[in-house]
């Protein structure tokens, strides 16, 4: 009888370590494990046996069915570490195609940019074309040309940065405005946008900055449709409702001059506490004028006699064009790059 015991014992701990092993998951595996150790499983019912041996026969079956017991509670633990582990492995090498996927970073247009765009599309639409030039220009087309001779103040050294005696960073895009006239025959409608150069760094001032400045040159041409022209774009920029003003003003370059304001788009129906206008109710814009004979003479072309045309000019900081259409504060906002502001555009 005892030996009978032993003997289905080691045959089940045999049989509990083949299921063990065939056994593909967790449940499976628990499933197996009560099927012998459980409250009706085979090897408790051996044990139950126990009480019924003879007293000289109980220690060698108790013993043997005691082992049996213990190899399969070691066998399922270690069964058990297996599965996991294969389920690990498995899912290293695989992609889990229910994961939420990794958006694109989306990127910015920068104020900058965006006044840039806009204001040469507005002077595109009236049938100007763009023209771009160097950074880096001669003495000549950055002022002499633009009747800025020596020893005027717009070419003292505080201003301007000097590369050489003769060549500096442009403090204007105008030098682009010269070449295309020592290019191109009238008549003439071209507007320049591009960085400018001046030494000067303060709240309001960067010695890096962005311009765009336009020019028409063609036979009877008027101050009437500079005026006109700018009051077009003032009102495609800033809106329909837009009023503009023209102050007399001073260019070396163009006469008579204008300073063109136009009405605080920010304080329409506000009376005290704007921060734009600061109640002034105008905003300056813009610096134009008729193109001064005298440029034209620096301008050694038949095409360009000073008798037979005539023409307008302006120019305008983009960076503060910005700044007030999309309500920037300060101008160093534009230069910091800091995603927070950049994502608002
Ligand atoms: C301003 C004023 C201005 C011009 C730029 C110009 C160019 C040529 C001939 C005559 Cl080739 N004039 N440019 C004229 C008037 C004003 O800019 O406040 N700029 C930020």
């Amino acid at each position: 009888m005892s030996d009978a015991l032993t003997l289905q014992a080691r045959a089940l701990a045999e049989s509990a370590s083949r299921d063990l092993h065939e056994a593909s998951g967790e449940a499976e595996l628990a499933r197996v494990k009560s099927s012998y150790l459980g409250k009706g499983g085979s090897i408790s019912a051996l044990l139950k046996q126990i009480p019924t041996l003879d007293p000289e026969q109980r220690r060698g079956a108790g013993s043997a069915i005691n082992e049996a017991k213990k190899k399969v509670e070691a066998l399922f633990v270690e069964r058990r570490a297996a599965i996991k582990d294969e389920a690990l492995g498995a899912s290293a090498g695989h992609v889990d195609v229910t994961l939420p996927g990794r958006l694109d970073w989306q990127g910015h247009e920068h104020p900058v940019t965006r006044a840039w765009n806009e204001i040469t599309d507005i002077f595109v639409s009236m049938g100007f074309t763009i023209a771009e030039g160097p950074e880096v220009e001669t003495d000549w087309h950055c002022f002499t040309a633009l009747n800025i001779p020596p020893g005027h103040p717009a070419r003292e050294m505080q201003d301007t940065f000097y590369v050489d005696d003769n060549v500096v960073l442009r403090t204007h895009t105008s030098p682009v405005q010269v070449r295309t006239m020592l290019h191109n025959d009238p008549p003439l409608r071209v507007i320049c946008p591009g960085v400018v150069y001046r030494r000067d760094n303060d709240i309001t001032h960067t010695p890096m900055f962005h311009q765009v400045e336009g020019l028409v040159v063609d036979q009877g041409t008027t101050m009437a449709e500079l005026r006109g022209t700018l009051a077009a774009f003032a009102r495609a920029f800033f809106g329909p409702k837009t009023k503009v003003r023209f102050r007399p003003s001073y260019f070396p370059f163009t006469e008579p001059s204008a300073e063109v304001d136009v009405s605080c788009p920010f304080c329409e129906d506000r009376t005290i506490g704007c921060r734009v206008c600061k109640d002034t109710r105008w905003l300056e814009v813009l610096g134009s004028g008729m193109v001064d004979p005298a440029v034209f003479d620096q301008i050694d072309r038949p095409e360009y006699d000073s008798r037979v045309v005539q023409g307008f000019a302006f120019g305008m900081g983009i960076d503060r064009m910005a700044m007030l259409k999309y309500g920037i504060g300060d101008l160093r906002l534009l230069f910091e790059n800091d995603q927070r502001l950049l994502e608002q555009f």
